[in-house]
């Protein structure tokens, strides 16, 4: 059986949700295969924005009128729906963020703050989005801290031999990505969550490109916090998650401060609320937020399973099909992969390569990623990036080599 008679998911039932999936780029039906950057939204998240505004919108955990209490119902409600998503024990461990950005400043802010001093490490590895870095490089500046990073061999994955010695210095918090964005790479991550605790060192894990793509069970993992966005996950943008184990939440001090992160205010003291309430200062981003349960009601339906089983079938099948191409260069070549795919074309700029393609009406992530340290390591520029969702089909991928073989021509 190939892998597109295999495949147990109705994509054409899945696309017929996605309104910007029937729409043409340059003239040509558009093939979105940027999802590593941001997903396409169906259209019951469409509506529950549009929906919220026209019949539901105030303010939240304010208000005694009907307004408010709906809107902060369904704000909890979602609440309840992120917890159950990723296997939480307790809505005390949910807070709403901005998304990946913004949870991790949150821990290196406050956790890191409080139990990172001068002469002490922190560990990440080589393939860190740059928001998985800087937070760390801006704490271990203040505080006269140490950063160390777990190397990675020249498949993209992270040498196991390594990471342990590392653990060995006994870094005070590891915070490592479980999907590469720019290499797809699926780190071992409930193995390096055991052999970090075996050394006493709790454990961050970035989940923006693992979210969408497998099932998460955060007690399962026994992650101490794991962190994703909501625009990568089929919800809307200027949403994220940030979970954390609630007796580390609670021994933390609050990030901002403001409205609705206190119970009691006076100019000699402030009382701060109780979780997950401390850590969500001023007026959040609610049709943001409740949308997002939309997204996950979305997911759902389909299953993460079946979601992960299909992927990998579309990415075998492109790597099948791109490998055919002549002096196509592969970036990213680990054993564990999610559904994306990095390479060059020899001779030719990826930024050429995505301009073109674009041209085709072709939607490819071009350049560094947001991860330079990681492309210094290749001692490449950057790559072309195809990244795919549960709503691609396997005709995309023959779009994406008919044209990459045209780019090729252009520039022969
Ligand atoms: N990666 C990509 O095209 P925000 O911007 O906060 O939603 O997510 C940041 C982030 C953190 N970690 C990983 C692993 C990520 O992939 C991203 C976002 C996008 O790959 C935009 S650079």
């Amino acid at each position: 059986m190939t892998a597109i008679e295999k495949h147990t998911i109705n994509v054409t039932a899945i696309r017929s949700q996605f309104p910007i999936l029937s729409r043409n780029i340059n003239g040509k039906p558009l093939v979105y295969l940027d999802n590593g950057a941001t997903t396409q939204k169906p259209q019951r998240v469409i509506d529950a924005i549009t929906q919220y505004y026209a019949n539901e919108n105030a303010n939240i955990h304010r208000g005694v009128h009907t307004l408010s209490q709906l809107g902060t119902d369904a704000y909890e409600a979602t609440r309840e729906k992120v917890r159950a998503f990723i296997g939480a024990k307790s809505t005390h461990e949910i807070i709403f963020t901005k998304g990946t950005t913004d949870s991790i400043n949150l821990v290196a802010a406050t956790f890191g703050r409080q139990n990172i001093q001068a002469g002490e490490s922190i560990l990440i590895s080589a393939m860190e989005h740059h928001s998985n870095i800087v937070p760390w490089q801006m704490l271990c500046e203040e505080k006269g801290a140490k950063l160390n990073v777990i190397p990675i061999n020249d498949k993209g994955e992270i040498i196991y031999s390594e990471y342990l010695k590392l653990l060995e210095t006994k870094p005070k918090l590891l915070s490592v990505v479980y999907v590469s964005n720019a290499l797809g790479t699926i780190n071992p991550i409930k193995e390096m969550i055991a052999d970090a605790h075996s050394f006493g060192v709790p454990v961050l894990v970035d989940g923006a490109q693992a979210i969408q793509h497998l099932a998460v069970d955060v007690q399962d993992l026994d992650a101490d916090f794991f962190v994703f966005s909501g625009h990568k996950m089929y919800g809307p943008t200027g949403v994220g998650i940030l979970f954390g184990k609630e007796v580390l939440l609670n021994a933390m001090p609050p990030y901002q401060g403001g409205g609705d992160m206190i119970k009691t205010v006076s100019f000699a003291k402030t009382e701060y609320n109780d979780l997950p309430f401390k850590f969500e200062a001023g007026t959040p981003n609610i049709e943001a937020c409740i949308c997002l349960g939309k997204a996950i009601d979305f997911l759902n339906e389909i299953g993460l399973e079946a979601i992960a089983e299909y992927e990998h079938s579309l990415l075998t099948y492109a790597t099948e099909k791109l490998q055919n191409i002549e002096g196509i260069q592969f970036v990213g070549t680990a054993t564990e992969k999610s559904s994306v795919i990095s390479f060059n074309l020899e001779g030719i700029h990826p930024y050429d390569v995505g301009v073109i393609l674009d041209k085709m009406g072709i939607a490819v992530r071009t350049g560094h990623h947001c991860t330079q340290p990681l492309m210094a390591f290749f001692q490449i520029p950057g790559t072309v990036r195809a990244s795919f969702a549960c709503y691609n089909k396997f005709e995309e991928v023959d779009k994406l080599v008919e044209g990459l073989t045209k780019v090729k021509k252009m520039f022969a």
